[in-house]
């Protein structure tokens, strides 16, 4: 297969700064290694160039904290993304916090509907990132990501790079939630989003929750984008993240997860985000998102 590493070294959209230096703990911790390992072909490097560090941005809007930068950046994103699905090749997307999504979103949705595909999104998080502007608790751009790219809140993020809503949200499958705001919650039920949350992780076991979101994507899906939030595991196993919480998917689960999506041949795209090397151990996180990174692209144990 031949990858677009597309890095997006930019923390704007969290509180917890850090996950700025994601993408070089990802580098660190053998990406390039891995994907020669399995043979694919690292055909291009990009990483948005002037992007101020977020301690020398102005802060703008304190609803939708750094949203100048964010649409900038993403903007650029969005470009990179749309030209790799164009000449059939896998962008593979490195935060930066999760605010990245609006960029990636943008670009795979005009690309996926020139060839007439049906973009389904697995949105693996511990949270839902739908808050708007006028719900968000914090004004954290990483917490409205998700409701911005089906087509909620600010102009500024739904109207980004391409007019309206990048993904329909019956379209959109999250798995591992375990935190939700009460209006985000409601958003998200009006909006039409499947949750699997970890309450019915427990409930139904893993391996029935995992099929769940298989037949999900084979039966409206023709291409997936996999948008991987690296809190969305228990923190005993990552806890380089900006917003740990406990009770999240373990180790086990996370790899199986990846790997029966490749399995599925719908994979079209990537994202790792919310890699804080700042608050990380021996930069066991960004390992760990390396090892996903490789079960999604085909690396399997036997
Ligand atoms: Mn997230």
């Amino acid at each position: 297969m031949r990858v677009h590493i597309l890095e997006m070294p930019l923390d704007f959209g969290a509180n917890r700064h850090g996950s700025d230096m994601g993408p070089s703990a990802i580098r660190l911790a053998g990406l390039r290694e891995l994907l020669f390992r399995l043979d694919h072909k690292t055909e291009k490097y990009f990483s948005p160039l002037n992007i101020s560090p977020q301690e020398y941005a102005d802060e703008g809007n304190p609803r939708a904290k750094y949203s100048a930068p964010i649409v900038t950046a993403c903007g650029q994103l969005a470009n990179e993304v749309e030209n790799a699905v164009r000449c059939g090749a896998f962008p593979l997307i490195l935060g930066g916090d999760h605010s990245i999504v609006l960029g990636t979103l943008a670009g795979l949705s005009p690309a996926l509907k020139e060839q007439h595909k049906r973009l389904g999104v697995l949105y693996v998080d511990a949270h839902g990132d739908f808050n708007t502007a006028d719900t968000s608790p914090s004004g954290n751009i990483h917490g409205m990501c998700m409701a911005a790219s089906c087509g909620y809140g600010l102009e500024e993020l739904t109207e980004l790079y391409t007019p309206g809503r990048k993904v329909d949200p019956a379209n959109v499958c999250y798995i591992g939630v375990r935190d939700l705001d009460p209006e985000e919650k409601l958003l998200m039920k009006q909006a039409g989003v499947t949750v699997i949350t970890m309450t019915d992780i427990d409930r139904m076991g893993f391996s029935s929750a995992l099929r769940m979101a298989l037949d999900f994507f084979r039966e409206r899906a023709d291409a997936v984008h996999v948008s991987f939030d690296m809190d969305v595991i228990d923190p005993m196993f990552a806890p380089g993240v900006g917003i740990p919480l406990p009770g999240g998917l373990n180790y086990r689960e996370a790899l199986l997860l990846m790997e029966e999506m490749a399995r599925t041949g719908l994979v079209c795209s990537a994202e790792i985000v919310e890699v804080n090397p700042v608050l990380d151990v021996r930069n066991q996180t960004a390992r760990m998102a390396v090892e996903l990174i490789g079960r999604l692209l085909g690396d399997t144990v036997y």
